[in-house]
C-alpha cells in the first residue's frame, strides 16, 4: 500500500466555496482519494488533532477556529503523498505562502489557513486514526495507475 495522509479542508475553505478548487489540485496531481467525510469538529477532536500546540498562546483560538463550523476531512493516498501535499499547502501562513501553493493563492490571512495536512508518517498514521475507523477507508485500483506512477526503471 501507498503511502496515507490526511487533509481538512478548514471551515474558512468550506466557507469560501473553495473545496472543489482544492479538491481539484489534488485530483488532478494524481493521488488517489481513499477516505472522505464531512463533519463539524468537536472542540475535543480538535484538541486532540493539535496537542502538540497545547499551552501556546494561540491554541485556544485555533481550537475554536477548527470546531467552528463544518469541515471536509480525506485521506489521499500516493507514494511520497505526505511530502507532496506540504508543498502544494504552502508556508503555515497566507500571507508568507508563495504563489502557486493553496495558501499562497488563496488565504491572505494569519490565523485562517485554509487546510491542513499532516507533516509526518507518524503523523498521518495518528491523524487518520482520530477520524476515520479502517472500514471507512476503500481500498481500490485507479484505472490510469501506469499512467499516473510510470516510473522508468
Ligand atoms: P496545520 O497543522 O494546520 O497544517 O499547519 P502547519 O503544519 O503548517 O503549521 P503548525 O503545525 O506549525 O501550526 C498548526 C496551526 O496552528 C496555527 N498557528 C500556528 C497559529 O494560529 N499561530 C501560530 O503562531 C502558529 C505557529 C496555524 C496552523
Amino acid at each position: 500500500m501507498a503511502e496515507r495522509t490526511l487533509i481538512i479542508i478548514k471551515p474558512d475553505g468550506i466557507q469560501r466555496h473553495l473545496a472543489g478548487e482544492i479538491i481539484g489540485r489534488f485530483e488532478k496531481k494524481g493521488f488517489k482519494l481513499v477516505a472522505a467525510k464531512f463533519m463539524q469538529i468537536s472542540e475535543e477532536l480538535a484538541r486532540r488533532l493539535y496537542a502538540v500546540h497545547k499551552g501556546k498562546p494561540f491554541f485556544e483560538g485555533l481550537v475554536k477556529y477548527l470546531s467552528s463550523a463544518p469541515a471536509l476531512i480525506m485521506v489521499l493516498e500516493a507514494e511520497g503523498v505526505i511530502d507532496m501535499v506540504r508543498k502544494m499547502l504552502g508556508a503555515t501562513f497566507g500571507y508568507d505562502a508563495e504563489p502557486g501553493t493553496i495558501r499562497g493563492d488563496f488565504s491572505s490571512s494569519r490565523g485562517y489557513n485554509l487546510i491542513h495536512g499532516a507533516d509526518s508518517p507518524e503523523s498521518a498514521e495518528r491523524e487518520i486514526k482520530l477520524f476515520f475507523s479502517p472500514d471507512e477507508i476503500i481500498d481500490y485500483e485507479l484505472a490510469d495507475a501506469d499512467w499516473l506512477y510510470g516510473k522508468n526503471d
